[in-house]
């Protein structure tokens, strides 16, 4: 029985089988137990001896059966540890990683120099009525410089806006000055598209009133933001122009040395003015001047940044957009 009962043990696969040899060995109707209970049967001069080796027979089987056991957990263990196997020294897995597109950045960069001079940051609405966009910016009905800025209309009469001017006018009719602000946004003109035109793209304004402000004010402002941009040596220029919103109207351009090329050159950026008479009419203000001027951020990202073409802004290509990842 001794040898049948630790083969069996031994040969146990899993933890009810060995409760079962437990029972049937130990149990109190076990094998060993019933041979206990005949010792009174024997003789006393047997009974003693018989009993020592029966007692002994128990004490090596409750000794192989806790043997098995553990080692019958220690597998288990090992399976389950096996199974849950994590290796830390595996390299993890890359998650893309988006990133702010070129003209956000930009927009960014320009908002925080203008931040940083005391102006407000303000937006406006794309979907424009002709009033704001047109009208009231003293582009009469018929007036030829609307030709210059066609634009998509909706069917009840109202339009893209074409530049980020009309924001001018809404300020002002709910603002009373004195006060700096800058537009940032999407514009819109029905355009032949090609390499430095698009029929989406982006401006940002900017427009201060108030009592005895003058053209040197506005120049002023556009050198602090040009040195802001390109440095402390930067020049700024302004060449007479129309714009029928402002009066006297210039083109301001900025000496700008390309440091990819090594190249200087005048950078024309964007339109600029003494807010106009009939436009502080069409807003009830009096008593107050002011100025405005606003420009392109593509153009400016395309001479800054080395961008060929506008059309890369929006191909949505990543090759593209994938240089532009770093700290500007
Ligand atoms: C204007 O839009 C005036 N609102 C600017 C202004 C503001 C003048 C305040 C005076 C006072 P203009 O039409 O020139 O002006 O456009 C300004 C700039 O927008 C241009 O210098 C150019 O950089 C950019 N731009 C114009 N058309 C396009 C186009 N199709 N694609 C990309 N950029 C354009």
């Amino acid at each position: 029985m001794r040898e049948q009962a630790l083969a069996e043990v031994a040969d146990a696969t899993d933890l009810n089988a060995l409760q079962a040899l437990r029972v049937r060995y130990l149990g109190k109707k076990g094998e060993l137990t019933r041979q206990l209970k005949g010792l009174g049967a024997l003789p006393p001069d047997e009974r003693r001896a018989a009993g020592a080796s029966i007692n002994a027979l128990k004490e090596e089987l409750e000794d192989a059966l806790k043997r098995r056991r553990e080692a019958l957990e220690g597998e288990a263990v090992a399976r389950q540890l096996e199974s849950e196997r994590l290796d830390v020294t595996l390299p993890g897995y890359g998650y893309p990683v988006g990133g702010l597109h070129l003209l956000t950045r930009v927009t960014n960069r320009l908002t925080d120099v203008f931040r940083s001079m005391g102006y407000d940051v303000v937006v406006g609405p794309e979907l424009e009525t002709d009033a704001y966009n047109f009208q009231k910016l003293n582009f009469p009905d018929e007036h030829p410089a609307r030709d210059t800025q066609d634009t998509f209309w909706t069917e009840d009469g109202r339009l893209l806006r074409t530049h980020t001017s009309p924001m001018q006018v809404r300020y002002m009719l709910s603002h009373a000055p004195p006060f700096k602000i800058v537009v940032p946004g999407k514009v819109f003109r029905n355009e032949a598209v090609d390499a430095t035109h698009e029929a989406m793209f982006h401006q940002i304004e900017a427009l201060v009133v108030g009592e005895h402000i003058t053209m040197a004010d506005l120049h002023g402002a556009i050198n602090q933001m040009a040195r802001a941009l390109f440095g402390p040596e930067t020049k700024t220029r302004l060449l007479p122009t129309y714009f029928p919103f402002v009066e006297p109207g210039a083109e301001f351009a900025v000496w700008w040395k390309n440091p990819r090329t090594g190249r200087a050159g005048w950078l024309e950026l964007g339109g600029c003015g003494m807010v106009h008479p009939n436009v502080f009419k069409a807003v009830g203000y009096e008593g107050v001047t002011g100025f405005a001027f606003g420009f392109g951020l593509e153009r400016l990202a395309m001479v800054s940044y080395g961008v060929p073409d506008i059309r890369y802004f929006y191909g949505g290509d990543l090759r593209v957009l994938r240089q532009f990842r770093g700290e500007l």
